[in-house]
């Protein structure tokens, strides 16, 4: 049995419709791999193929330090995984990915609080924390000390065990693993589910595993079609959009989402979301008639096919210096007073409040 180098897919020249097919039998990677790495084209989503329980697993088998890696941007959709139910009196090493996509001005020991809070609050105890600094930009510890970071967190913590990434799919995993053994060899992309078995790799004395990345089941990532994956998914810094509001406003997010806020008095909403990403403002009152009328056209991209697959989340606590957080999504942060807040999405999208991240 002969895996891809590049996904961990079991190579196979029988069909070519499966995961891991190849037309030539010396092959080391499958014939996705070679496209993905050379032409960025996926050639068939496997974002809904990965069965978790398979991973977990072969997880399980393992003896390992969880070394569980979250996108910051998309952090509570990588946090309320089933992942992180298995993991529960586990020991777990955080990893927050992707920092470089939110602002500069929030530092190293305020997001590292902010993870740890989070964490507590769902009960998840840590091990330790660790933030990578841009692993695209840059992937070698000369210009990224945060990966030596992470190698003597690996030190302190795993006491002689193999070490093995877990996390949501597209949350870096595979792009942390190549930057820790300073190679590229396993397949990265931006389509989620790029990898598709478990990877095994040597470093120094021991292991360091790569696994399939899990499907969130409240993400927008998870219901999108996958050409809209390209505005969903943030490959840049996010310039954040602030809306000043007064009386009753009603935000967009593509088709995605509103969230209407009443009684706005000297409001500010923090948008953070893709940079790609529409954003409409308007009036609560018109707002069900403007998604009557539009949803899919002018506010588009969206997964809801009618209005009736809409749901209404209603909040009335004090939502000045928190986040509105819409799995796979975004999140927009109000500061100021409003008396009652309404987010209108999919109903299989999941919505929290949380204190403020930035
Ligand atoms: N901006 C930014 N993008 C990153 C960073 N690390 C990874 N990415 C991008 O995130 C996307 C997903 O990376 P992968 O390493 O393939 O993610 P994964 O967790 O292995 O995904 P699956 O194999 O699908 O589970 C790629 O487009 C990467 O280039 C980072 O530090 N900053
Ligand atoms: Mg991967």
């Amino acid at each position: 049995m002969r895996k891809c180098l590049g996904c961990g897919a079991v190579l196979q020249s029988e069909d070519a419709n499966k995961i891991g097919y190849t037309p030539k039998s010396d092959a080391v990677i499958c014939q996705r791999c070679f496209r993905l790495t050379h032409y960025n084209d996926a050639m068939v989503s496997y974002r809904q193929g990965i069965s978790a329980d398979s991973v977990l697993q072969e997880v399980n088998q393992l003896d390992a330090l969880i070394c569980y890696v979250v996108d910051l941007f998309d952090f509570e959709a990588g946090l309320f995984s089933r992942i992180m139910a298995h993991s529960r009196n586990k020991e777990i090493l955080l990893v927050g990915t992707k920092r470089d996509l939110l602002p500069k001005s929030i530092g190293y020991e305020k997001l590292s609080k902010f993870i740890i809070h989070r964490c507590k609050e769902e009960g998840i105890d840590l091990k330790g924390v660790v933030i990578v600094e841009d692993l695209v930009h840059h992937a070698y510890s000369e210009n990224n000390p945060s990966i030596d970071n992470l190698l003597e967190a690996f030190a302190q913590l795993r006491n002689g065990k193999d070490i093995v990434m877990m996390g949501m799919a597209n949350a870096g995993k595979s792009t942390l693993v190549n930057a820790l053994l300073r190679q590229s060899k396993i397949t990265t992309s931006p389509h989620p589910g790029t990898t598709l078995g478990l990877i095994e790799m040597e470093y120094e004395d021991y292991k360091i595993y790569d696994t399939p990345g899990l499907m969130a089941k409240g993400s927008v990532l998870t219901y999108c079609e996958d050409k809209d994956l390209k505005k969903l998914i943030p490959l840049k810094p996010i310039k954040p959009t602030v809306y000043q509001l007064k009386g009753n406003q009603s935000l967009s997010i593509g088709g995605y989402a509103r969230i209407d806020l009443w009684g706005c008095e000297g409001v500010s909403a923090t948008c953070y979301f893709s940079n790609e990403m529409k954003l409409h403002r308007g009036k609560c009152e018109k707002a069900d008639e403007l998604w009557q009328n539009h949803l899919g056209k002018e506010l588009s991209p969206t997964i809801s096919k009618n209005i009736s697959d809409l749901k209404k989340i209603t909040y009335q606590g004090n939502i000045d210096g928190q986040d509105i957080v819409i799995f796979g999504l975004g999140f927009v942060c109000i500061r100021g007073k409003v008396d009652k807040v309404e987010v209108v999405v999919d109903e299989r999208v999941s919505v929290t409040f949380r204190k403020a991240m930035i």
